[in-house]
């Protein structure tokens, strides 16, 4: 793996740049992965495009309640990892910097990234079919129902077939096509709208690197490949 005299200097010099993260990026804390290295995410032997989905939610939602309680039980154990804290630093290294994240684990925040957005909301909190008010269970136990109006609650996360959060992606976009420097790191980029995002940033004349042990439908549309773990290739950055 060699980072480009190119490209140690555009970090060096950039204004505007916009880290993308997947789940790859949670790895090396010990977050399993949805595709890639061998074995796919399976829940009571549904794959996890089956129990993650909208369809789900409307056929089954204690189930689904209870593999997502099974994973923020599981997530409630792990840190960030030094991906996660070198990206933390760089929102203070650039005059505008952007991290957008598909992840929903919370990471970010914990290594002290400020502003994430979140494409794909956040398994720390559950929100009301109904009314859509939303509710922390970083901190609280999980309420059975609805505070305000007594109905049902969902983990408020963006499952297949599901919008985004509204402005989101948006936003990102925006980011994304001002960026001079994308860096997409850890995810498969096989999801939209969020892998459409390296793509508006290319489009729009930003350097694209993508930072993954294993290539991607991407990979050949980026101007910089760097093949290997996030955790060992992010920190270089600072050297
Ligand atoms: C490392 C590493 C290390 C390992 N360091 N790297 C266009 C065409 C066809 C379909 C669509 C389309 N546009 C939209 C769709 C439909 C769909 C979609 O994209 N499907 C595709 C699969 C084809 N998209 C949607 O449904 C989205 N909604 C939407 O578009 O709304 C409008 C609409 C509505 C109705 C109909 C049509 C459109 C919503 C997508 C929501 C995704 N939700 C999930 C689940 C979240 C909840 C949960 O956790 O259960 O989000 S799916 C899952 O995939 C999760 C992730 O955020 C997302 C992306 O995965 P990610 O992060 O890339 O992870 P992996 O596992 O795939 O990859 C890990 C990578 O890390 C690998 O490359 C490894 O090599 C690497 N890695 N170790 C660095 N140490
Ligand atoms: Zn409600």
């Amino acid at each position: 793996m060699h980072i480009s005299a190119e490209l140690r200097e555009l970090f060096a010099g950039a204004n505007r740049v916009l880290v993308l993260t997947g789940a790859g990026v949670s790895a090396e804390s010990g977050v399993p992965t949805f595709r890639g290295g061998g074995n796919t995410a399976v829940w009571k032997g549904m794959p996890f495009d089956v129990i993650s989905s909208a369809e789900m939610v409307e056929r089954d939602l204690p189930a689904v309640w209870e593999w997502f309680d099974y994973r923020r039980h599981f997530l409630e154990e792990l840190k960030p990892n030094p991906a996660h804290y070198a990206i933390a630093r760089w929102q203070d290294r650039f005059a505008e910097f952007t991290l957008v994240t598909q992840n929903i684990d919370g990471l970010h925040q914990k290594a002290g990234s400020r502003e994430v957005i979140e494409l794909h909301g956040n398994i720390w909190r559950a929100r009301c079919t109904a009314c859509g008010t939303a509710y922390n269970m970083a901190q609280e136990k999980r309420p059975d129902a609805c505070f305000e109006c007594g109905d049902l609650l969902r983990p408020d996360v963006v499952l297949f077939g599901e919008m985004l959060p509204r402005g989101a992606f948006e936003f990102a976009a925006v980011r994304a096509s001002a960026s001079e420097l994308c860096f997409v790191v850890g995810t498969s980029a096989l999801v939209y709208p969020a892998a459409g995002l390296p793509e508006i940033a290319k489009a729009a004349g930003a350097y694209v690197v993508e930072v993954n042990p294993e290539r991607t439908p991407l990979s050949s549309q980026c101007d910089e490949v760097l093949t290997g773990k996030a955790g060992e290739v992010l920190p270089l950055f600072e050297r």
